[in-house]
Order: C-alpha cells, then structure tokens, then sequence
C-alpha cells in the first residue's frame, strides 16, 4: 500500500489509521503546496487532486472515511471495523462518515460565521451536531465500549484539529475523548513520523 501524504494536512488521519493497523505501506510525499499541485498522474490516483490518497496495488482512491474503511475491513484482524454481520455495523458507518458529512461543514460555518439552515443543510447545524456527538462519547471509553475502531480514530482526529484551531468548544467530553486517542501508541508513531517529514524539505 501506498499512502499519498503531505504533512499538515488531513492525510495525517490515514497515517495515524496506517498506524493503528500495522501493515506494510510507502508514504508516498505529495507537495499540496507546489504550484504544479495537482498533477495530472495524481488526478488519477485521486479525482480531486487531494491528500490523502490511497494506493493498493491496482485501487487507487481518495477520501479520508473511504481510506480507513478500506484499510480496515482489508485488516478485518485489527477490529477497526465492525464486520458486516456484527451489529454495530450500521452505527460504525454512521460515526466514520460524521466528520465528512456533518462536523467538517459545521466547523466551517463556524469559523466563517455563515447563518445555518439545520433543516436545509445536510449537516444540520453546529449545535445540533456536536450534541449528537457528545452523546455517543459520553458513555465511552469509546463508540462501542472498550472496542477502538477506524470510527473513533476520524472523529478524534477531527475533534483535535478542531478544537486547536477554535472551530469546536473545548467541552470536557471531547477533551477526554481525544486525549485517550493521542496517547495510543499509533498516533504518538504517527505524530513522529509527522514530524520528521517536517524536516524533509
Ligand atoms: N474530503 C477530503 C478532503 C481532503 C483535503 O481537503 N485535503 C487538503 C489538505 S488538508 C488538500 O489536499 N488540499 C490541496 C488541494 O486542494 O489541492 C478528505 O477528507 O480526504
């Protein structure tokens, strides 16, 4: 596998996930900051021209939710997905796709101070969103109990960068949820490489 990754970005989600799972893969450097950004090669690995992206011998993909569902269920030793028989299944696709569909576009509106329109807008509006989410972290530790999974990983994420760049309120739930997240092994590995691919210029 070939992760497609910029530092700074959102791929650092998909190197946290590739580390949780703990398989073989190339990150592969792609300067989203270069003028030739994106090449018509990398179109063709992702449509949109973004980070991350995946490469798995001839699937090539992009979208964040969509690369943490397929590294999982390709892993299905890992547990970071619910098989398709467990009942948590539908609940877990629920919560991976939460930070595409709803707490991205809230977080934005927040930090543009745009009006919401919950009824119209598919992502409903901030509050309406980020209670849903408090709710279904306040039980925890995580999503499913003691079970961490790709779900979990997304929206920790998400909830982080979020929080650290004042597009979501610090409230004590979210804080506890991402604090257990960044101390599992996996993110300290991926926050290290992270930081060494700051060095590489
Ligand atoms: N919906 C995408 C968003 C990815 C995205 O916006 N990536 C940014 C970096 S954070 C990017 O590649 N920007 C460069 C560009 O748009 O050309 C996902 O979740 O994977």
């Amino acid at each position: 596998m070939q992760l497609m990754y910029c530092p700074r970005t959102r791929a650092f989600t998909a190197l946290w996930m590739m580390e949780e799972v703990g398989e073989p893969y190339e990150l592969v450097r792609i300067d989203v900051r270069s003028p030739d950004h994106p090449t018509e090669a990398y179109k063709q690995i992702n449509p949109m021209g973004k980070v991350p992206g995946l490469v798995d011998g001839g699937v090539s993909m992009g979208e964040t939710a969509a690369i943490l569902l397929y590294v999982a269920d390709k892993f299905p030793h890992t547990g970071l997905s619910p098989l398709p028989t467990d009942v948590h299944r539908g609940r877990f696709l629920q919560w991976l796709m939460f930070s595409a569909t709803t707490l991205e576009p809230v977080m934005v509106e927040k930090l543009r101070g745009l009006a919401p329109n919950t009824t119209s807008s598919g992502w409903g509006d901030y509050d309406r969103a980020t209670t849903a989410l408090q709710q279904a972290i306040t039980k925890g530790p995580w999503l499913f109990g003691d079970t961490f999974t790709a779900a979990d990983l997304y929206l920790a994420s998400t909830l982080y960068y979020g929080m650290a760049f004042g597009m979501i309120d610090k409230r004590p739930e979210f804080v506890r949820f991402t604090q257990m997240a960044t101390s599992r092994p996996a993110y300290v590995r991926a926050n290290s490489i992270e930081n060494q691919q700051l060095q590489v210029p």
